[in-house]
């Protein structure tokens, strides 16, 4: 059995994270240079975001052929080498299967175009006239969700973008290519997979009415998923391997479900309630100040429910469609920069669950603050600039959305050190770097013991470390005060404090709820603010901004 407890996960996004060949685009080449600097964050596995041929479209997840390699990052002896240097490093390599789409130039999907019928069946295409949509769906980059081809007088799905059809997973011949795919990529010694928005795979046979509202709720989460990841997961034996599952929008139910030991499905789950809290009425563009209440009560429920089903949960700020935590959630000024960005940190890190580090994290990189439109160039992100300029909204205010909401803010290349193009290419990258590089970078922060990338360093060494941190039941306490997370790890004897500010003042604490006998002596453990470990008596009564406290308890002195 694949134990999970003592496992961190490192997130590539090849294109962004180190250049080998000087034409401005990462590739894989790349990545193998920087194992020695990935094995020095101790972590067990690399999440490489798609490799596979692709227009790029939506930067790979428009997969065309999935058992090859994209020219821009390198060949499939390229990937036989970075899978095997890894191995020797104790690193397994998980690979990123979009397997709600393909690419309109997949194959089969041109196929389908050529009118073949056994391939049409691969997607979800419905006759119709060019004025009427099979119903009103939206795509998740905007826009109608159907896309009407003339010459089949069919409309087919894209609930992304329009070059991302649907496939038809009621069809068996689909689900049995996709199962040789994993095959495929498992006899190269694969150690895991990330599954796409798995949760999204399954539509209703029927597209006549637009159904419930919201409209998500029509293909999120329907009951056929279990089964179609069961019968996955059973006919190419991967129950040993590491899987996780991007969940959209899910609920706990289904999300605790999915990743329930007994379910056989998948092992962990990424959900993302705690990263809409400054969204306004759930609204990803538009702006509000994050609702840190909110946060605690999410936290609260999923860390509570998840633990006690006994279902994997993974911890995590950042990915390749968010924007940058410590511009978030954090401060981007002076010393608290630092100090939020570990504050950050620490508050996942020591959860229940398996942690995640998206490339970048580790140093505290900030949103690069593009102060033109012209720097952008996620789809998404040009898509709903222009469906908010014709919405009335103001050019600089639109601006400022998206340097708050872009994909593109997490997508700005790796920051190595301080020369030209901050280390990370010989050329001009893809994508414009973030002006922040001189100051935020891997190589000052490696000489700097109290540097963020060493703070994590730490934080991932204290879980491989602590069976409290890896098996402790977690208790919240959300009436200490309104601005701090506060949460327990108990294991036997053994207690963990956990306190974070996630505010920019001091805060005050309120202890009323606690019942420490007397006599309690408290080791803290973890700081942001300098101080060297010191035993108390007393629990802390102010904490200070953006400032965690992790304290050990050890039992009442005699
Ligand atoms: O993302 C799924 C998804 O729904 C998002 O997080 C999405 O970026 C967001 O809703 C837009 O507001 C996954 C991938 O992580 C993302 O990069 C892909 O673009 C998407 O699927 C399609 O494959």
């Amino acid at each position: 059995m694949l134990n999970l407890k003592d496992k961190v996960v490192y997130q590539i996004y090849p294109k962004s994270f180190y250049d080998s060949d000087s034409d401005g685009i990462g590739d894989l080449q790349g990545i193998i240079k920087k194992l020695n600097y990935i094995k020095s964050l101790n972590v067990n596995y690399i999440w490489l975001t798609p490799i596979f041929s692709s227009p790029h479209r939506d930067n790979g997840y428009d997969v065309s052929c999935y058992t090859q390699i994209h020219p821009a990052f390198g060949t499939m002896d390229d990937m036989d080498e970075l899978i095997e240097k890894a191995e020797k490093l104790n690193i397994g390599i998980m690979l990123d299967m979009v397997f709600n789409h393909t690419s309109t130039e997949h194959e089969w999907f041109k196929n389908a175009m050529n009118g073949d019928k056994k391939y049409q069946k691969f997607y979800i295409f419905r006759d119709g006239n060019p004025d009427t949509p099979p119903n009103a769906w939206q795509s998740k980059f905007g826009g109608s969700a159907w896309e009407y081809v003339p010459k089949l007088k069919k409309w087919y799905l894209h609930l992304f973008d329009v070059t991302q059809a649907d496939l038809n997973w009621r069809n068996p011949e689909v689900r049995n290519e996709l199962k040789k795919i994993i095959l495929f990529w498992k006899n190269k010694k694969i150690k895991g997979f990330r599954f796409d928005v798995i949760n999204l795979i399954s539509k209703p046979e029927d597209f006549s009415d637009n159904g419930v509202f919201p409209e998500n709720k029509n293909y999120t989460d329907r009951p056929e998923v279990h089964q179609y990841l069961k019968e996955l997961i059973r006919d190419t034996q991967i129950e040993n391997l590491m899987t996780t599952g991007e969940l959209s929008s899910t609920d706990i139910g289904n999300a605790v479900k999915y990743s329930s030991p007994k379910e056989n499905e998948l092992k962990t789950v990424f959900h993302f309630h705690h990263l809409k809290i400054d969204y306004l009425n759930g609204q990803k563009w538009k702006l509000q100040k994050p609702d840190i209440c909110e946060l605690k009560n999410i936290f609260t429920n999923w860390q509570t429910r998840m633990q006690t089903a006994g279902s994997c949960d993974t911890l995590f700020w950042c990915n390749h469609d968010q924007s940058r935590i410590v511009s978030r959630l954090g401060s981007e000024k002076g010393r608290n920069w630092q100090r939020s960005a570990k504050m950050l940190a620490a508050c996942i890190h020591l959860m229940n669950g398996v942690p995640y580090i998206y490339q970048g994290e580790e140093i505290g990189m900030t949103n690069p603050g593009f102060n033109s439109i012209e720097h952008f160039v996620d789809v998404e992100s040009l898509n709903f600039y222009k469906i908010m300029i014709n919405n009335g909204i103001k050019a600089r205010e639109a601006l400022k959305i998206l340097n708050n909401r872009s994909r593109d803010n997490s997508r700005t290349p790796m920051q190595w050190n301080n020369k030209r193009y901050a280390g990370f290419s010989k050329s001009i990258p893809w994508i414009k770097i973030s002006a922040k590089y001189k100051k935020i970078n891997v190589r000052r922060q490696n000489m700097n013991l109290n540097s963020v990338l060493n703070f994590y360093r730490k934080l991932v060494n204290l879980r491989k470390t602590s069976k409290l941190i890896q098996e402790g039941i977690i208790e919240f306490n959300n009436t200490v005060n309104p601005y701090v997370v506060c949460y327990k790890r108990r294991l036997e004897n053994e207690e963990l404090l956990c306190l974070f500010n996630f505010s920019g003042k001091k805060q005050k604490l309120n202890w009323a709820q606690e019942k420490y006998e007397k006599n309690q002596a408290f080791l803290q453990i973890l700081s942001n603010y300098n101080k060297k470990s010191q035993r108390r008596l007393v629990l802390p009564k102010k904490i200070k901004p953006w400032e965690l406290i992790v304290l050990n308890r050890t039992p009442a002195l005699k």
